[in-house]
């Protein structure tokens, strides 16, 4: 999931992985950040993150990823802002896919039901990177295209709105011109 903010030089991108526990966030976000795994890592507590500084489209991109617990009991720390928004944007890992002995769900699974939900699906691995890189700069795609949708949506209703008050005006001084001349007294 994302959220974007624009300074005056960057764009901030935020993600937030949620997921059942030990399925390997936080060995994804240390792959992506560190081009690290961690065989021995303990659970996630609450919620951490880190940022990434990436490229995309000429402009510096700075990442931000929020990593959260996936055991029940360290989820309470949540927040309302670490759930997913109506129209945030979402890909699904299927990761630790350098297991293919003890695969328990197909890729075409996986695909199927990415599709039917309209969300956007790899399968991963932390440990050997596949597609580690590649899921990151499609969300950042992703988000960024959004966002400079969401910009142009933005100026085009500041123009049509502006236009609708000049029209306003215009009305205002055609209907100030139409007004009957007094007449003159004339005095005998
Ligand atoms: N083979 C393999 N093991 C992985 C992969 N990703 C994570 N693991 C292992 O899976 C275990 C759990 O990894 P974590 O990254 O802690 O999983 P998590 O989803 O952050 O877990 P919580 O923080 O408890 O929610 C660790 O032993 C990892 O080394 C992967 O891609 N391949
Ligand atoms: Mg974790």
């Amino acid at each position: 999931m994302a959220e974007v903010k624009e300074t005056e030089r960057r764009l901030a991108f935020k993600f937030v992985m949620i997921g059942s526990h030990a399925v390997g966030k936080t060995n994804i976000l240390l792959r992506f950040c560190d081009k690290n795994f961690n065989f021995n890592i303990k659970p996630t507590i609450g919620v951490d993150f880190k940022t990434k500084e990436v490229q995309f489209d000429g402009k510096f991109i700075s990442a931000q990823i929020w990593d959260t617990a996936g055991q029940e009991r360290f989820q309470k720390a949540l927040t309302q802002k670490e759930s997913a928004k109506e129209n945030a944007i979402v890909m699904i890992l299927g990761n630790k896919c350098d297991l293919e002995q003890t695969r328990q769900v197909s890729k075409e699974m996986g695909e199927n039901f990415a599709k039917e939900n309209n969300l956007l699906f790899l399968e991963t691995s932390a440990k050997d990177g596949t597609n580690i890189q590649n899921a990151f700069q499609t969300m950042i795609a992703e988000v960024h295209n959004a966002f400079i949708q969401q910009k142009e949506d933005l100026q085009q209703e500041k123009e049509q709105e502006q236009q609708k008050q000049k029209q306003k005006q215009k009305h205002k001084v055609i209907l100030k011109n139409s007004k009957k001349p007094k007449k003159k007294r004339r005095w005998c």
